[in-house]
């Protein structure tokens, strides 16, 4: 029997761009298509496993988005979204100039490790030496905690970072100017991917990249290039969940008096008892607590 016009066989694919409602898949064929989502289906991200349905050479519908190992959302108050999908491993980059925000930081490796994906810290732009041996220092601490922290300047040389690369997925985040779209070029030259100056007055990074894009630097090992995030909503992580995100912190979970203590002031806090012996840092329990109190919360 023939097949009713404008049926094409399905193609798996990858989601490698997503625009808003538009996104571009790589298919298993080795063509692009520029899609649009089945129905009212809500979002693909970057990195997403796909089916499509051609409705040209060039174009065609998401028909299903296969099931994600991982899934990295931020949120606000009102909605989610997904940066990224079926990462392995999050590229917090950050930079002595403009300065970057340590709290964010805080944000990015709290929703990484409640995906289970690991982490990796570039402090780029390490030819402006001065500063960046002032930001290496506060960044020690995340060394001590386990998380490599790699220092490189994207404008002489990104190399350093491809052992670390190597056969993940990965996303690169953090704040706008901080190097990310460098970066990808410095790696995959092909890419020649916009990036922007830096405002000194404002010391912050102008927002260059508008939208994701997934880059293939072999078989294997694939890197995500990200708009700047200026905020990372942790809504979507509960109060409790957060505690555990915060590595050092779990040795001492379950020890407080009250079992459903929040480590904001409570008596017999067995994570502020470990803070105010040395064995948390003071800055990482200021974070957490930021964290589940935002401003204008009482404890
Ligand atoms: N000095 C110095 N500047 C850099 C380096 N990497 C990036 N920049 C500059 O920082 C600015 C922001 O870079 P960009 O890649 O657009 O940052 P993104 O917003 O994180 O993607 C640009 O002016 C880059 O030329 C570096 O290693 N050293
Ligand atoms: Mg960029
Ligand atoms: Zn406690």
């Amino acid at each position: 029997m023939k097949p009713a016009s404008g049926l094409a066989t399905a193609l798996s694919g990858e989601i490698v761009a997503a625009f808003g409602r538009h996104f571009l898949v790589n298919a298993a064929n080795g063509s692009l298509y520029s899609c649009v989502m089945r129905g009212k289906r809500s979002g693909g991200a970057c990195g997403d496993h796909v089916e499509i349905r051609p409705t040209t050479s060039t174009q065609g519908v998401i028909e299903t988005i296969l099931p994600r190992s991982t899934s990295l959302y931020r949120s606000d108050p009102y909605r989610q979204k997904l940066i990224a999908a079926n990462i392995t491993q999050m590229v917090i980059v950050v930079a002595a100039i403009p300065s970057f925000s340590e709290e964010l930081v805080n944000r990015c490796l709290a929703a990484a490790e409640n995906q289970h994906i690991r982490t990796l810290i570039a402090l780029n732009k390490s030819d402006l030496a001065e500063p960046t041996r002032t930001a290496s220092e506060s960044l020690a601490l995340y060394g001590s905690l386990g998380y490599p922290v790699v220092q490189l300047s994207a404008k002489i040389d990104a190399s350093v970072l491809l052992p670390h690369l190597q056969g993940h997925l990965s996303v690169l985040v953090g704040q706008s100017g901080m190097g990310k779209s460098t970066i990808i070029n410095g790696l995959i030259p092909a890419a020649n991917r916009a990036t922007g100056g830096i405002s000194a007055a404002l010391d912050s990074g102008r927002h260059t990249t508008t939208h994701a894009r997934l880059y293939a630097l072999d078989g294997d090992t694939r890197l995500i290039d990200s708009p700047g995030l200026q905020e990372f909503g942790l809504n979507h992580i509960c109060s409790a969940e957060l505690a555990w995100e915060f590595v050092e912190f779990r040795r001492y979970l379950g020890q407080c008096k009250f079992s459903n203590c929040r480590h904001t002031g409570e008596p017999a806090c067995a994570i502020a008892q470990a803070a105010n012996e040395g064995r948390i840092d003071p800055r990482r329990l200021a974070f957490y607590q930021k964290l589940v109190s935002p401003p204008g919360t009482s404890l």
